[in-house]
């Protein structure tokens, strides 16, 4: 195969310098830093779910082991490892197993199907795939075999582990029977500076971006985000969200939570039914959620049996929340509200705890970090006045210069100077919050998950019934936004059915919050004057006409 294409994630040499003096950057690593907490701590409870309750000590020692058993597969550090796991507990074994044998786990959402785990298996030219027996009632064995199928027909030329965890591993290995074998395990720790894993973006046009964070950067963000915060070693953080995704994962996330020495609790299910039992039973006091979600939460804490009193901060980010969507929130839970507006790519903002009322309800939040810059300017790169909104552009000591294998994107998505462009449209009061106003990308935040037009519109084009097809998001009362996908069929072809096309979208092996909501058939797409449109146009065309139609 090809050789593997370096990860690596540089910053000028002045900045590394600058970032290190201010202390931002300590030469922390993920291994180095929970052998710590285990020497340190070993009794406390670091996580638990399900039946399973670990201590510091135990997480370690279980990491360790997934390390050993990784490297007697033959992987070797600096290897990729595709990661597909739920929310459990081994999640975080593996997570850390693969730290500690410098191996790169690459996050991979439970929800994604063979067309997202092949694409981030190819990019990162992965050596292995790891994944839970089943998770909401899938068998990753299915995906494993399919990607075994590409491997053998030469689609993959670097995979050559699938390992599954969770027991009834079948034709793979096994994670639950790997066995300790200090021997085998490096003698020092990475470098800080290195690449500790490659996670996954929202995808705003086309396929999903792989995202090299290192170990100094990701630190430094869940650090100081746990100062924002309050996490201490009191503080019983729950990932209600999927563990993979960096705002559970980072802000300050459980691994913040680690870093700090608390307990990390895992719900299975983001719904009242499952977590309300969960927060009564392990005393949670802090989480994140997507809006959809705090808004069903502030209506069944009402009346619900469960204590929710040791609930002290409920985070709310990932997708924008109206000022009306913070004042039911915080009328319905009765704990302090923070908002996080944050990106995989870095930049996080946070309201903070003791903020006005005012700023708490009405904005995104402020930077982490003194040395985020921000730059607000309009299409042609020039700031904006105060005040206005304009695109978010920024750079700073977690936000990354450049994505993974992927040269077309970093010239679209980075300026010359390092900036990274979110696509978000933001102004900035007076006192230096952001308040999100929209994006410039054409994706659909369905409840926080981010889904590409594009990348939609690609899938659908594949099907014979289908001549053209426009992906635009429409405001849903629930989901925030959900996906409508407006379809010309092909003549002298059978027309096909709404139903029909979704079920042959899922069968092509996409994950499932990628399937349109809706499919509003058209004979045609109306064409500007000039006869030529932009898919940009089209598609902010067909949203109006629909929504004024409603
Ligand atoms: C409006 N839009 C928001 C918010 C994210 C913490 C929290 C969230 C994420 C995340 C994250 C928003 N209001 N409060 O990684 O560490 C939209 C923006 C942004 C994009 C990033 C974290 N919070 N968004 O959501 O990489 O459009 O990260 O650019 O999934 O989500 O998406 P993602």
């Amino acid at each position: 195969p090809e050789a593997l294409i370096p990860l690596r994630q540089t910053w000028p040499d002045a900045l590394v310098r600058r970032y290190r003096e201010a202390g931002y950057w300590r030469g922390e690593t993920f291994p180095a830093f929970l052998r710590e907490r285990a020497q340190r701590l070993g009794s406390r409870t670091a996580v638990v779910g399900g039946e399973q309750r670990w201590s510091y000590a135990q997480l370690w020692e279980r990491a360790e082991t997934a390390a050993a058993g990784f490297l007697a597969l033959g992987l070797v550090p600096g290897d990729r490892v595709v990661v597909q796991l739920g929310n459990v507990p081994a999640f975080y074994s593996v997570v850390f197993g693969l730290f500690r044998a410098g191996l790169v786990p690459v996050y991979a959402l439970p929800a994604h199907r063979i067309t997202e785990i092949g694409h981030f298996m190819r990019k990162s030219q992965a050596a292995a795939y790891v994944a839970l027996r089943s998770y909401e009632n899938y068998d990753y064995r299915l995906l494993a075999r399919e990607l075994q199928a590409q491997a053998e027909a030469g689609e993959l030329p670097h995979l050559r582990q699938a390992v599954i965890v969770g027991g009834d591993a079948g034709e793979f290995a096994d994670f639950d029977a790997f066995a300790p074998n200090p021997a085998l395990l490096p003698t020092e720790d990475p470098d800080p500076q290195s690449v500790a894993f490659l996670q996954i973006s929202g995808g705003s046009t086309g396929l999903s971006k792989l995202i090299p964070r290192t170990h100094d950067d990701y630190i430094y963000s869940f650090r100081a985000s746990n100062e924002i915060c309050g996490i201490g070693e009191d503080s019983v953080y729950m990932v209600a969200l999927p563990a993979a995704h960096n705002f559970p994962m980072s802000s300050p996330g459980a691994m913040g939570a680690f870093y700090a020495g608390a307990t990390v609790v895992l719900s299975p299910s983001p719904s009242p039914e499952t977590t309300f039992a969960l927060i009564e039973r392990e005393r949670v006091t802090d989480l994140g959620l997507v809006p959809p979600l705090a808004l069903l939460w502030a209506q069944a804490a009402e009346s619900t049996k469960h204590d929710l009193s040791s609930l002290r901060v409920l985070q709310v980010g990932g997708a924008k929340l109206t000022t009306e969507a913070a004042r039911r929130v915080v009328a319905g839970l009765k704990c302090r509200l923070q908002q996080v507006f944050g990106m995989a790519e870095g930049l996080v903002n946070y309201t903070r705890l003791d903020d006005a009322d005012e700023i708490v309800l009405n904005t995104q939040g402020r930077p982490i970090s003194p040395d985020d810059e921000v730059l607000i300017v309009d299409d042609q790169g020039r700031s904006v006045p105060e005040g206005q909104p304009g695109y978010l552009l920024t750079r700073g000591p977690y936000t990354i210069r450049g994505y993974h294998n992927d040269d077309a994107a970093n010239a679209r998505s980075f300026t010359d100077d390092g900036f990274y462009r979110t696509g978000d449209v933001v102004l900035r009061t007076p006192e230096g919050y952001l308040n999100v106003q929209g994006r410039a990308h054409d994706h659909i935040n369905r409840a926080g998950e981010k889904i590409s037009a594009e990348e939609v519109e690609d899938h659908l084009l594949a099907n014979p019934q289908v001549f053209d097809v426009a992906v635009v998001s429409i405001p849903d009362e629930y989901l925030g936004e959900r996906i409508c996908a407006f379809v010309i069929p092909r003549a002298g072809e059978a027309r096909p059915r709404g139903p029909a096309l979704k079920a042959w979208m899922r069968e092509r092996g996409v994950a499932a919050y990628k399937i349109p909501d809706q499919i509003v058939f058209v004979d045609a797409f109306e064409t500007t004057a000039v006869g030529k449109t932009s898919r940009k146009e089209l598609r902010a065309r067909l949203r109006e006409d629909f929504l004024k139609a409603q």
